[in-house]
């Protein structure tokens, strides 16, 4: 049977396991990405393992997320992480150097490698024909210290491009387009590997768009052949010794195809308050906006931003619009100045911040209350800018300029022909803000700031387990949902103690006390638990306040991973008894580590009527020990 590009690559790395979808497999790491939020607890759990050096080929910690220095925090983790990257051979690339995965495809993505990343969006070097994973930081962690990285195989969806982007439409609709159709949990368990005669149309920074938001899907990750363009990108980048053509073989067989003409899309909006909720921007004209955020790990590239310069330039934002851009990479806000397009941005008024995750994570920017604010970013779920009730909607750079000058949503024939923006010929190359680890690190001394707390670790699994359900929640539960982010709660992300205060904020504030007075706790989701980013705080910090058990009507991959890392029961519960479950309900488990040790389903008690319920625990061998010992931590330790 012809192999697809996916499957060439993930067999040239494949370390144990059957690439049968569903199988697990583990997979060897050629490169690692940390990202500042989720980077210091990676690497402190990469210091608990004890090595000399990371192992992977390459690894870079990047500082993009936790930019605003409001108090001692951050400033204090950026230090550690540099100092730390000194210490065990990491590439440290500063704060102000740019968003990890703009910056990673410019100047480290080599096609046909694998990257492992603590970043959901970590698939946007997929871009370059890497199989690019996010995953959990101690994941990372692991595969700094050489371990492979074990997920479940993917089926390996086909997404046949045709025809050409025309009009105002951009790679920014070909995901939202796919979003539309398949949801925010159509791609749980699938990769998407791009091909037909579309790809050839799409630059580099355009696929990459593309494979970023394709972790909105659920997907494990995306990918594009390597060919010409991507050879192309390499060599503006001066890196064209990083290229090989990478193609699948020919008569590639996909576990399933779909199909897009590129030619019939036009331009799109996610609504509020989720990325697959997609209407035309047309439907929404005449809305009225009052803030515009451009940048983003999805369209912040050169390109976006002279798209956005051109349709800027000799207008001013309207008066009811806050219009803020933050560029991907210093390389774009370098080359954005140097070529006039960033005067153009600041004389018809927007306010332009350093290249970072800024406003797509609520570090600064939100909008004001009831606000709807009109983002290229990836993500809308709600209270993520910031502000409880305002309204995210997700666009492309193209249409969120327009709507900034024009105060509402509108048509875009109205603004006249299409700006189209050439790659260039050679990019500014400066590599001067990341910094090279010495030769011999083994003196450098790693720098604590006292907000750095130890990991708090768990218990064994006990046998016997009576708990409540805490919360009875929905379908779709987000990351941000159970561990919100923004300026106030990320600087907590080294200390597990002050970030647990913070669970579940949103939807209850009370929660995390009263979490600690019932303790042991249980909580029960509906589908797709846990979707959205990589952190592991979402896991760790529900952890330390005593939850042991996640029932669910299915999972998040990421978040699925970092349960177990932390040593928290997935359990996946039918339609029905989700149904008959409700808050406050007692569930007692007997007998539960040999259920756990034999694979077998694990019954429940609900002691207030003495009804028992069937949980399916779907645990690899592997997984299922991780568990037994109370977190990978305790597994890798009762090891060494
Ligand atoms: C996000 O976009 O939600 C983040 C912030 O980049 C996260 C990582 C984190 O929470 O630190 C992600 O996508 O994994
Ligand atoms: Fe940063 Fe936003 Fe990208 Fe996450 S999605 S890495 S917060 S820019």
């Amino acid at each position: 049977m012809a192999g697809t590009l996916a499957e060439r690559i993930i067999a040239q790395h494949l370390a144990t396991g059957d690439m049968k979808p569903g199988e697990e497999i583990a997979l060897r790491v050629d490169q690692t990405l940390t990202q500042d939020a989720t980077g210091t607890m990676a690497y402190l759990q990469f210091e608990a393992l004890g090595m000399d050096r990371t192992r992977a080929e390459l690894s870079v910690s990047y500082v993009d997320h936790n930019t605003l220095q409001t108090g001692f925090e951050n400033a204090d983790d950026h230090r550690y992480l540099q100092s730390v990257a000194a210490r065990y051979a990491a590439y440290f690339s500063r704060p102000g150097n740019g968003i990890c995965h703009q910056v990673h495809l410019e100047r480290f993505g080599v096609p046909g490698k694998t990257l492992l990343g603590s970043d959901s969006h970590t698939p946007t070097a997929g871009g370059l024909g890497m199989i690019a994973i996010g995953a959990g930081g101690l994941d990372v962690a692991a595969a700094m210290a050489g371990e492979p990285f074990y997920l479940s195989m993917p089926s390996v969806i086909g997404v046949d491009l045709t025809g050409e982007l025309t009009g105002w439409a951009s790679a920014k609709d070909v995901i939202l387009e796919l979003l539309r159709r398949l949801s925010v949990k159509g791609g749980v368990g699938k990769l998407f590997e791009y091909f037909g005669p579309g790809v050839a149309t799409l630059a580099v920074p355009e696929r990459a768009t593309i494979t970023n938001m394709g972790a909105e899907l659920g997907a494990t990750t995306s990918i594009f052949p390597s060919d010409e363009r991507t050879r192309e990108f390499l060599a503006a980048q001066q890196r064209e010794q990083a290229w090989t053509e990478l193609v699948a073989e020919p008569g590639a067989e996909y576990d399933e195809v779909i199909r897009i003409d590129l030619s019939a899309l036009e331009p799109l909006v996610a609504r509020p308050h989720m990325p697959d909720n997609v209407v035309t921007v047309t439907e929404l004209a005449g809305q009225p906006v009052d803030q515009v955020c451009i940048g983003s790990c999805t369209n912040s590239s050169l390109s976006d931003l002279m798209t956005v310069a051109a349709i800027l330039k000799g207008s001013t934002v309207h008066p009811r619009v806050s219009l803020v851009i933050s560029p991907g990479s210093r390389q774009v806000e370098e080359m954005i100045a140097r070529n006039g397009a960033l005067a153009d941005m600041l004389a018809a008024g927007a306010r332009v911040l350093e290249p970072a995750c800024g406003p797509c994570i609520g570090m600064g920017q939100a909008p004001p209350s009831g606000g709807v604010t009109v983002r290229t970013f990836n993500r809308n779920f709600r209270g993520r800018s910031g502000t409880a009730d305002a309204a995210i909607y997700l666009t492309s750079p193209a249409i969120a300029a327009m709507t900034a000058v024009a105060g509402e949503f509108t048509d875009p024939a109205e603004f006249g022909s299409p700006v189209s923006v050439e790659l260039p010929a050679s990019f500014t190359v400066d590599d001067s803000m990341i910094i090279a680890p010495p030769e011999d690190g083994s003196q450098v001394e790693v720098l604590r700031g006292p907000n750095i707390k130890p990991i708090p670790l768990k218990d064994p699994l006990p046998d016997s387990l009576t708990g409540a359900v805490l919360l009875k929640l929905g379908d779709n539960i987000t990351t941000d949902d159970i561990m919100p982010a923004g300026s106030k709660i990320l600087p907590l992300r080294s200390n597990i103690p002050a970030i647990s205060e913070h669970v579940f904020e949103g939807i209850e504030p009370g929660f995390p006390r009263r979490a600690l007075d019932e303790a042991p706790g249980i909580l029960l989701g509906g589908e797709n638990y846990g979707q959205g980013s990589s952190r592991e705080h979402a896991a760790l910090a529900p952890m330390y306040l005593g939850v042991q058990a996640v029932l669910a009507r299915s999972f998040a991959r990421i978040h699925r991973a970092n349960l177990i890392n932390f040593g928290i029961l997935p359990l996946v519960i039918s339609r029905e008894d989700y149904g008959r479950l409700e808050r406050g309900d007692r569930l007692q488990f007997d007998g539960l580590r040999v259920a756990v040790q034999r694979g077998q389903p694990i019954v429940a008690t609900r002691l207030n009527t003495d009804e028992t319920i069937e949980l399916t625990c779907e645990l690899s061998e592997r997984e299922r020990e991780i568990i037994l010992a109370g977190g990978r931590l305790n597994y890798i330790r009762s090891r060494q």
